[in-house]
């Protein structure tokens, strides 16, 4: 009950929160049936059928083809506003203070939605919840790796406008991790950054990806932090590195039991990160999926490891110090 609350209290940063994957099945047959979308013949008939499928994911492609048929729902602009205001809302109660939204705009562009619709939705629940909570956000675009790279450029395109003023304020790499290297996407990062040098870079990388997904991630893509990264527990010089340079790996425990990345959360390397040096924060993925929000994610690390105070502490700083907040923010915060 006291860690309840201690972990309740810390102010929490989430850094890997894909917005689509904060879609509850309940809301998924809602919108289907007001945007008259059909869904797969052999798709669960309801959404107390759908939820209990999801703890049958064998790996990461397993979940992503049921999340890309979720995205299919979202269609107007009031739907994207409506889904991140019901995670805002959430989080809102579960100690969260900042949080960084990916978005995957081909999910929708693929289905003629203009990307101003889909940003507009999200950013204006956004601004809402910074009014009523006080809780900050950035959104940041991530391309899907299994599309082409002249997919993923064009993308870029359509984002230009979003890149050049900074509304969309970084730009990530998800989806099928395997057989899909970051190398094979330096031009599409380097013509990002050109849009605007202020932009920040990220990408999936060492969730099914070795090491070696992390290492030329960092080397092609010049990207300040890692999302996932739990397998650079497999090479000691590239652990060495991101506690050298700083670079904050976006962990997401019940992503990495559901998706079985690992069997259950204690075999994550979390003491190990801890002992290395290694700045990592604790982040829900795709929590309508994975079986919880972010405070859920604190709450199994700390059942599994009993992690000091002074661990905590350690945790909850370098996730500020790795947030991608106004300065002045991050000051407020720390
Ligand atoms: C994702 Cl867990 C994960 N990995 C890669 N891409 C994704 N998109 C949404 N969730
Ligand atoms: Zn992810």
């Amino acid at each position: 009950e006291n860690e309840i609350s201690f972990l309740t209290e810390i102010p929490k940063c989430e850094h890997h929160l894909h917005i689509e994957g904060t879609l509850e099945p309940k809301l998924l047959f809602e919108l289907a049936e007001k945007n008259n979308i059909n869904l797969p013949l052999n798709f669960p008939a309801t959404h107390e059928e759908l939820a209990a499928s999801y703890n049958n994911f064998s790996n990461l492609q397993d979940f992503l083809d049921v999340y890309y048929i979720g995205c299919n729902v979202l269609i107007n602009e009031d739907d994207f506003y409506q889904l991140t205001l019901e995670y805002l809302t959430k989080v809102s109660k579960q100690g969260l203070k900042h949080t960084e939204i990916f978005f995957d705009p081909q999910s929708h562009t693929s289905r003629n939605l203009s990307i101003d619709l889909v940003f507009n939705g999200i950013k204006k629940a956004c601004d809402e919840i910074f009014v009523e909570f006080g809780i900050t956000t950035k959104i940041i675009m991530c391309l899907l790796r299994h599309c082409s790279i002249d997919d993923c450029s064009a993308t870029l395109d359509l984002a230009e406008h979003l890149i050049k003023d900074g509304k969309i304020h970084g730009l990530g790499l998800d989806s099928s991790e395997k057989p899909f290297p970051p190398e094979l996407f330096e031009q599409v990062y380097l013509k990002a950054k050109q849009l605007n040098p202020e932009l920040r870079l990220t990408a999936h990388a060492g969730e099914e990806g070795d090491s070696s997904y992390i290492t030329n991630a960092l080397n092609k893509l010049n990207v300040e932090r890692i999302d996932h990264g739990v397998r650079s527990i497999e090479d000691p010089k590239v652990i060495e590195r991101l506690a050298n340079e700083k670079i904050m790996l976006s962990v997401c425990p019940l992503s990495n039991v559901v998706l079985r990345v690992v069997q259950d959360v204690s075999q994550l390397p979390i003491k190990k990160f801890l002992d290395a040096n290694v700045p990592f924060s604790i982040n829900s993925d795709d929590p309508a999926y994975f079986g919880g929000y972010i405070l859920d994610n604190y709450l199994e690390v700390q059942r599994r490891f009993k992690l000091t105070k002074k661990d905590w502490a350690f945790i909850a700083t370098n996730a500020i110090l790795g947030s991608w907040c106004d300065e002045d923010r991050k000051t407020e915060l720390l």
